[in-house]
């Protein structure tokens, strides 16, 4: 039997530079974290071996201090050991990082830079496909057919996309590129798992393939909570157990609100928030689509603005909102005179069909802008 936590996608290092400054300091900070949140999920779930499936930096020239305080954070736990191997990211065509890395790594990692079987004890034997260059154009994990010792446990390990057969569905890659590896490549090679990476999203492709998905996330494109795969092995032909275990310390919240007229849209919007004391540690997208009344739109703009200083990053689009109004709303503005023939204006505008939709948006917006002047002023 062996036991082991399956990560991938690591990418530390990554810059976040859409972020202001302060918000990507936090970012790299929880990305740095990583490999002693590894450590401690392997120890308490019983797990002797780390296997790092690729993209354990996110770029080809990590600075010096990342990649010696990487090194120094593996070299904690003597009693772990790590299993490093190159993805796309930090492919082989790396040579100078994965050069540095082997003069000053720890004992207990072992890099693995060539498709060569590696035992791993408990009768297991790796087979890993490490990635030669950023594109290799073709299957690497072919390799994973290699003859093994009877009986062995053979854990597969590998970085790419999985290639679609069904042929209606896209192919399964992070960043769109060709996806080679076959979804049935561990039944071809017979392994007991194969642990893969690329995908930063956990996906169970079969009983015995998996994507474990980054550790951390690192965009809204996954829903899902960032997490590692602790994974037991029983024996060569046994199915293996796969436990998802959280690993992540920044949530990345994609909140899509639709709103309707007569709905409560401020309980709707904070209905999908996170407690207060969570805030701090949450991005959040906030979409909003539907249609809602004038005094509606300006209680849910005040209401974003009030929480968004909780969070560590905020983003409210609501553009896509339409607006609707009655005439109690252009009484609100004015009930006569010039900004009540204004609003009656745009109102009309906003409602022509003859116009075009960006006009009639034009005038929404200018109605709403109106409305919340009005009900601002004393
Ligand atoms: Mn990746």
């Amino acid at each position: 039997m062996i036991r082991f936590l399956h990560s991938s996608d690591l990418h530390l290092g990554k810059p976040f530079g859409r972020f202001p400054e302060e918000v990507r300091g936090r970012l790299r900070e929880a990305r740095n974290g990583v490999i002693a949140r590894l450590a401690a999920t392997a120890r308490e779930g019983g797990a002797g071996v780390i296997l790092l499936a690729g993209d354990t930096f996110d770029a080809e020239t990590p600075t010096p201090s990342l990649v010696r305080q990487t090194l120094n954070a593996i070299a904690q736990d003597t009693g772990l050991r790590w299993v490093m191997m190159p993805g796309n990211h930090d492919s082989l065509a790396a040579s100078e990082l994965w050069r540095v890395i082997a003069k000053d790594k720890p004992d207990n990692l072992t890099l693995v830079l060539e498709s060569r079987p590696l035992e791993l004890g408990e009768g297991a034997v790796l087979l890993p496909a490490p990635c030669t260059a950023r594109n290799p154009g073709r299957d690497l994990t072919e390799a994973m057919g290699q003859a093994t010792p009877e009986g062995s446990i053979r854990i597969g390990l590998g970085h790419g996309g999985i290639k679609d057969f069904s042929g209606g569905e896209k192919s399964i890659s992070e960043d769109g590129s060709a996806a080679i590896i076959p979804p049935d490549r561990a039944e071809r090679s017979g392994l007991a798992y194969l642990a893969l990476g690329d995908w930063h999203g956990q996906i169970e492709v079969g009983k015995r393939t998996w994507f474990s998905g980054t550790p951390e996330r690192d965009s809204f494109k996954h829903k899902m909570q960032a997490s590692a795969n602790l994974v037991t092995v029983q024996g060569s032909n046994a199915l293996p157990d796969v436990k998802t275990v959280p690993t992540g310390v920044i949530q990345w919240l994609d909140l899509g609100l639709e709103l309707m007229p007569d709905g409560d849209c401020v309980g709707q919007f904070h209905q999908g928030l996170p407690e207060v004391s969570l805030r701090r540690d949450v991005l959040t997208r906030l979409r909003a689509e539907g249609r809602i009344g004038l005094a509606e739109k300006t209680a849910l703009v005040q209401a974003v603005a009030q929480v968004a200083p909780d969070f560590l990053w905020f983003d409210a689009d609501l553009d896509r909102l339409r607006l609707t109004h009655d005439t109690s709303d252009l009484d609100s503005v004015d009930t006569a005179g010039a900004l009540r023939m204004a609003a009656q204006s745009l109102a009309e505008r906003s409602d022509d069909a003859n116009l075009s939709a960006e006009d009639r948006e034009v005038a929404e917006n200018a109605l709403s802008m109106l409305f919340t002047f009005a009900s601002e002023s004393p």
